[in-house]
């Protein structure tokens, strides 16, 4: 079978890294390549395999460098070329591998190209964005109209994010060419591949229909998984990815598990893996007015489709957070009365199921969410977007419950001065719970959440069948349990875990308990009891 071939990215544990966020080394109050360099230690201990770098390059950062004005020079704050080398060879001399984030939906509108396509509509770059005489009804992900009036050329151009990040125009091959050239000039450096933003929304629909509907519409289904994305995916793996020993993941919402197929598919030769978002998007805010709390039935539900669809063929990413989304034990689990439970069973979740692990820095010690106390510490644009319509009392509740700064926080060290991170005022305030939660702290405790995720990744590395083994479901009397097995080859590994705060009676399988979150082997599984086990044959 195709996908039992071992491949190293399969059996990898990739760890994201959100850099400005993650270890100031120089004190200004913003995280940078040197300080990354600085913890190499800490995630060589941990066990990660593979780091994430969010985007690093030159950028105005009004969307924290997902708004790109030079693909190929590092960002100032964050350091030079030569500390991109030294943090690539330092990690790859201890065994860890790094892949980037590549940002080519858009570039920022300070991009020397965008710069030149505005100057006129015979300029060479002119036809490397997205330009019409009229705004249709399409909205933007941050709010408002996805079209921005350049009154010097009388046209709009699209932005499907930010106005200052507009859209780039792949149906010009020089664009597709210009974004193979950066992908190679990275690839020749060394790095090891590529996490690919919003890798299925190149392909907008021809003449840029208006959406059936009142007011502004986000226009799903003409630009995401759009007519071309196959073939530029295809082209892109032909000219470029084939040629090396990397890795690529791309960032596919809206996409079930039959469009994933598509691109991920091991004869499609596309891409490896996608970050699909079926789980994350399940629950809403209301108008900004109310919060739904997370069905977790829903969550085994999706998870378990996607396990089955993509057990032949194509290969999951196991994830609940990222830069965008709010910590996981505040979402899924929970961050007051269980938060050490929670926190462990969500991990051994990731863990155990088939696919490979994605944890978001600061995941791994139980991170929260943050509670912000005002608006005037919310960074996020896509928070503070909303405020013309919605106003920041409720802007702020929002932020609260679904706010991508949540997990934009600095990254706890320790229990000094802001949190270990910096001696400086940090670019975005720490999360209060600092002093409890930190990973110089659970460093040392033998029951910690840092020690509990080392010992998953431990096993991971260690059980075969945890990576390559077959998932089948283990049907129990109650919604709330998660139960599974991992089968491969003499190796049958059982996974028990409670998605709820409530205790059940339930005998499982006889065998050698490999890990748990609580120490007792009876028959009452705890509140977000998880329990991997490892079956007699
Ligand atoms: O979560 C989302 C869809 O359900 C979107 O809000 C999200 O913005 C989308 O997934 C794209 O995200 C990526 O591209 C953005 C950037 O702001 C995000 O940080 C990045 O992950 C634009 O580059
Ligand atoms: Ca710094």
């Amino acid at each position: 079978m195709e996908d039992m071939k071992e491949i190293w990215w399969k059996e990898a544990i990739i760890y994201q890294i959100y850099p400005r966020s993650f270890m100031d080394s120089n004190n200004d109050g913003i995280g940078d390549i040197r300080g990354i360099i600085s913890k190499l230690d800490y995630l060589k201990e941990l066990g990660i395999t593979v780091i994430w770098l969010s985007p690093i390059f030159k950028s105005p950062n009004t969307d924290n460098g997902y708004d790109i004005s030079d693909y190929c020079s590092i960002m100032e704050e964050f350091g030079s070329i030569e500390d991109f080398k030294a943090l690539l060879n330092g990690a790859h001399s201890i065994g860890i591998k790094l892949i980037l984030d590549l940002v080519v939906n858009h570039t920022s509108d300070k991009h020397p190209w965008f710069l030149e396509a505005k100057k006129s509509k015979d300029n060479p770059y002119h036809d490397y964005y997205l330009w019409s005489d009229k705004a249709n009804n399409w909205k933007s992900f941050f709010s408002g109209s996805a079209w921005e009036y350049v009154p010097e050329l009388n046209l709009y151009y699209l932005h499907m994010f930010g106005k200052n990040q507009p859209d780039l125009n792949w149906k010009n091959p020089k664009v597709r060419q210009e974004i193979h050239n950066i992908a190679r000039y990275w690839l020749d450096l060394g790095v090891d591949g590529f996490r690919i933003d919003t890798a299925n929304m190149y392909s907008k629909v021809e003449g840029f229909p208006d959406c059936e509907g009142e007011g502004l519409i986000l226009p799903v289904p003409f630009f995401i998984n759009g007519p071309e994305i196959h073939n530029y995916h295809k082209e892109f793996y032909n000219e470029c990815f084939s040629k090396y020993d990397c890795f690529t993941v791309g960032e596919t919402p809206f996409t079930d598990p039959e469009e994933a197929l598509l691109f991920v598919g091991v004869d499609r030769q596309e891409m490896n893996m996608c970050i699909h978002f079926e789980h994350i998007g399940i629950n809403s805010y209301k108008d900004r007015q109310e919060f739904e709390p997370v069905d977790m039935h829903k969550v085994k539900e999706i998870l378990i489709k996607w396990q089955e669809k993509l057990s032949n063929d194509g290969w999951n990413c196991l994830y609940l957070s990222n830069h965008d989304q709010p910590r996981q034990v505040s979402r899924y689990g929970n961050d007051s009365k269980y938060h050490k439970e929670s926190a462990k069973m969500l991990g051994a979740m990731l863990h155990t199921l088939k696919g490979t692990p994605f944890i978001y820095q600061g995941e791994e010690i139980g991170m929260t969410n943050v509670g912000f106390c005002s608006i005037s510490e919310i960074n996020d644009i896509e928070s503070l977007n909303n405020i013309p319509e919605f106003g920041e009392e409720k802007v702020l509740a929002f932020a609260n419950e679904m706010g991508r700064d949540n997990a934009r926080t600095p990254f706890h060290w320790n229990s000094g001065e802001n949190a270990g991170f910096s001696n400086a005022k940090p670019w975005i305030r720490c999360a209060d719970n600092y002093k409890l939660i930190n990973a110089y702290e659970q460093k040392n405790d033998p029951d910690s959440i840092l020690n509990f995720y080392k010992r998953l990744i431990s096993l991971r590395k260690l059980k075969k069948a945890l990576v390559y083994g077959d998932f089948h479901v283990h049907e129990t009397p109650y919604d709330d349990l998660f139960c599974y097995t991992r089968e491969l080859e003499g190796q049958s590994i059982f996974v028990l875990l409670n998605m709820s705060d409530k205790s059940y009676d339930y005998k499982v399988p006889n065998g050698k308990l490999l890990l748990s979150n609580y120490n007792h082997d009876s028959n009452i599984i705890k509140p977000y009891e998880a329990r991997i086990i490892e079956k007699a044959l």
